[in-house]
C-alpha cells in the first residue's frame, strides 16, 4: 500500500465523507487536509496551493497517492480500489461488481439528490416534496440491507460508502424539514454502519450538526429575502 494519501475535503460535504470513510473502512492510513466548501470557509482561509494546483474544478473531495491525484468522490472510490492494495470495497465476481455499481448510481441518483434538495430547499413545498423522495429511497435501499445485510451483497462496498453520508446527516436533515417517519430498516442498517470502526471518525459532534443546521437556515433566510425583494 503506498504510504503516501491525502484527502483535500472537509466534514460538511457529503462527498467528502464518502472517501473518508471508505479510507478508513479500507485500513488506508491517510492525511486529511481540511479544505471547507467556499461557502463554508472562514474569510481568513487560505486554500492550499496543491488544491489550486490540482483540483479539475475546485471541489472537494481531491485526494493525492503518491504524486497523482483525482477528484470527483465516486471516480476517486474506483481509483483508489486500483490504486491501493488494502481490503477492497468491491468484489470479485463480476456479476457481484455489476450489482454494486448499478446501486452506486441508483443511491447517487435516487437518495444523494433528494437528500440534498431538503437541506437545500427554500420553498416548504419543495422541501417536503424532496423529502419524500428520499424517504422513498431510505425504504428501497433499507430493504436491499434486509436482503443481504449491506447495500450491494453481504459485505460492505463503495454502495454503503455512497449511501454513508446520509446516516450522518440524518437528524440535521430532519431539524431542515424532512419530517415523514425514517423506515425502520434504514434505522436497522444505520445501528450496523455504527458498529464499525469506520463510523467515529465520520460521525458528527452535536456541534458540527448545529453548525450545518445553521447555515442551511441562514441560506433560507438570505433566500427568502431576496425573493421578497423579487430579486431571487
Ligand atoms: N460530483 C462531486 C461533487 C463535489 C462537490 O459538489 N463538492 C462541493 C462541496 S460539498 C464543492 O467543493 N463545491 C465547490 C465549492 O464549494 O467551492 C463529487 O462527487 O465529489
Amino acid at each position: 500500500m503506498s504510504g503516501d494519501v491525502a484527502l483535500f475535503g472537509h466534514w460538511i460535504c457529503p462527498f467528502s465523507t464518502r472517501v473518508e470513510w471508505a479510507l478508513h473502512q479500507r485500513g488506508i492510513e491517510h492525511t486529511l487536509v481540511p479544505v471547507p466548501p467556499s461557502a463554508a470557509r472562514p474569510p481568513d482561509f487560505v486554500v492550499p496551493q496543491e488544491f489550486l494546483d490540482h483540483s479539475p474544478k475546485l471541489e472537494v473531495p481531491m485526494v493525492r497517492v503518491g504524486q497523482d491525484y483525482r477528484a470527483d468522490s465516486i471516480p476517486v472510490l474506483e481509483w483508489l480500489e486500483e490504486r491501493i492494495d488494502a481490503p477492497s470495497l468491491l468484489p470479485t465476481d463480476p456479476s457481484a461488481r455489476t450489482l454494486v455499481r448499478q446501486r452506486v448510481t441508483w443511491i447517487d441518483e435516487h437518495a444523494f439528490r433528494p437528500m440534498i434538495g431538503v437541506y437545500y430547499g427554500v420553498d416548504p413545498v419543495r422541501i417536503e416534496r424532496a423529502g419524500q423522495r428520499l424517504i422513498d429511497a431510505l425504504e428501497t435501499m433499507g430493504d436491499w440491507a434486509t436482503t443481504t445485510g449491506w447495500l450491494a451483497g453481504n459485505e460492505p462496498t463503495i454502495a454503503d460508502a455512497v449511501a454513508l453520508p446520509i446516516h450522518v446527516r440524518l437528524q440535521g436533515l430532519q431539524r431542515l424539514g424532512l419530517s415523514a417517519p425514517i423506515p425502520p430498516s434504514w434505522n436497522t442498517y444505520g445501528e450496523r454502519c455504527r458498529e464499525l470502526p469506520s463510523w467515529d471518525p465520520v460521525e458528527w459532534t452535536q456541534g458540527q450538526e448545529d453548525e450545518f443546521v445553521g447555515r442551511f437556515e441562514s441560506f433560507r433566510r438570505v433566500q427568502r429575502r431576496k425573493q421578497e425583494e423579487g430579486n431571487p
